[in-house]
């Protein structure tokens, strides 16, 4: 008994190993993988990476303060208030005391 070939859409197996941000196409025999969406590199066979990886809107090109919490105000360098602060003073805030960024500063409370 012979049996024909077959062709296998790998598509429908985890987008076919392909990037989820990215197209599977099947092909006979074969599959191909979509380009990663703009502000990601790679291929879609390899991974895509997004170029703003904490997503703060700095590139990681530029970003000098990676890992930025989410939502988190950022300079044009990529950091937060509460990433340059222990840069500038690793002691701060002392006596345990927590850092707000927000509020009325440099106001004397009564
Ligand atoms: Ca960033
Ligand atoms: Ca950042």
């Amino acid at each position: 008994m012979r049996t024909s070939c077959v062709d296998i859409n790998e598509c429908l197996t985890a987008n076919g190993a392909c990037d989820a941000l990215t197209t599977c196409t099947n092909t006979p025999g074969g599959r191909t993988c979509g380009a990663c969406p703009t502000g990601y590199t790679g291929t879609g066979e390899v991974p895509c990476v997004d170029v703003d990886q904490d997503n703060d809107g700095v590139l990681d090109a530029n970003d000098q303060c990676p890992n930025t919490a989410p939502a988190a105000v950022v300079n044009a360098n990529g950091c937060s208030d509460a990433q340059l602060t222990p840069k500038l003073n690793p002691a701060f805030p002392p006596y345990g005391l927590t850092f707000v960024s927000s509020g009325n500063q440099g106001r004397a409370l009564r």
